[in-house]
């Protein structure tokens, strides 16, 4: 983001690296028990009562559609190389992190919707039906990437739940405000709470998701538990964490980032090889734990299922959707 360079991948020492065979023989045996079934693009969630308390949603079933043909990215390096500026800017924000209280956790779903909802986040999972694996690419608008096993539910579970009125256009997400427990919040001259928002037309693809996992296991504080955004289409700063309220609103919220630098972060933040940010190129990335860069690709590898939403729509609004 634009004050500080994160997740500095090329001091990553090789001896930080973990056993990620570990995490693959788990995922070998669960195929073999059957715990993953159906293929499918859209809603495949594990019966909830298989799944009684919160414990034993982890790790959850996978979900083989999204699959992604390249290497997990090392669990150490996606749970500590973190961005998450309520708890600082450097790389020990992880440490830190720790602080926050995740259980209970209330989440407000309000705004255009006919069913408002206030529940907590392991009664929505309840709710909702359970929690699925999904294997996504992720891009940070920096240039670097990973790749990770995510758990959770699409977002439009939550769109069909709290129903949109007619006048919903946009989703908005807010994290939580406590500078006693986050740090960073102290410091006045960001316009927190951390906000973001998509349209309602990208918040019912099913690529949107609500991750309450990572790697089998309830996500880290410092990867936003108890609940964040991932939208692998976009630049990262759109997946925001430790959601405490999303609201359906008519008009479009203005980013955390779009506030503080509208020059170079907006609204859409698609990704796009092919246009610069405007102090770096966005055309190669550097994958952690990889040794130099690979190519980066138009929606980061998700046109098929999102290109779509987008088709006319820069010559119709006369902005940039790739920012
Ligand atoms: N609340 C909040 N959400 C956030 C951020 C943040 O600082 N605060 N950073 C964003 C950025 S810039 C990125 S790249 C991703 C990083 O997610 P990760 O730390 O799980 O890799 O989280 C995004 N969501
Ligand atoms: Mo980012």
């Amino acid at each position: 983001m634009p004050f500080v360079h994160k997740k500095n991948i090329w001091s990553i020492k090789d001896n930080l690296i973990t056993s990620e065979s570990i995490f693959e023989k788990r995922r070998e045996i669960l195929k073999k028990i059957g715990a993953s079934y159906l293929i499918l693009p859209g809603s495949f969630l594990f019966p909830y009562s298989a799944q009684a308390s919160t414990k034993s949603l982890y790790p959850p079933p996978i979900n083989e559609f999204y699959k992604v043909n390249r290497d997990l990215t090392n669990e150490s390096y996606a749970t500590t190389y973190t961005n998450f500026y309520e708890f600082g800017s450097n790389k020990n924000i992880w440490r830190k992190a720790a602080k926050l209280q995740t259980k209970p956790w209330s989440l407000s779903i309000e705004g255009l919707v006919n069913n408002p909802l206030k529940i907590d986040v392991n009664d929505l999972i309840k709710k909702i039906g359970g929690i699925e694996e999904r294997v996504y690419r992720f891009r940070c608008v920096e240039a670097w990437s990973m790749t990770v096993p995510w758990a959770g539910f699409p977002l439009s579970k939550i769109i069909s739940l709290v129903e949109p009125k007619s006048d919903a256009k946009f989703v908005k997400f807010e994290t939580f405000y406590d500078p006693e427990v986050a740090p960073g919040q102290k410091q006045k001259w960001y316009p927190w709470p951390y906000q973001e928002a998509i349209t309602i037309e990208e918040a019912k693809t099913d690529l949107s998701f609500m991750a309450t996992g990572i790697y089998g296991k309830e996500l880290p504080n410092q990867n936003g538990a108890p609940l964040r955004l991932v939208l692998p289409w976009k630049y990262g700063f759109k997946s925001i964490k430790s959601i405490v309220k999303i609201s359906f609103v008519n008009e479009r919220p203005i980013g955390m980032w779009e506030r503080i630098a509208p020059n170079e972060y907006g609204f859409w933040a698609n990704v796009n090889p092919n246009v610069p940010h405007p102090r770096w190129s966005q055309a190669t990335e550097q994958l952690l734990g990889l040794d130099g860069r690979i190519p980066t690709m138009i929606y980061n590898g998700y046109a098929e299922q999102v290109s779509s939403l987008y088709k006319n729509l820069e010559s119709k609004l006369k902005e940039q959707l790739f920012k």
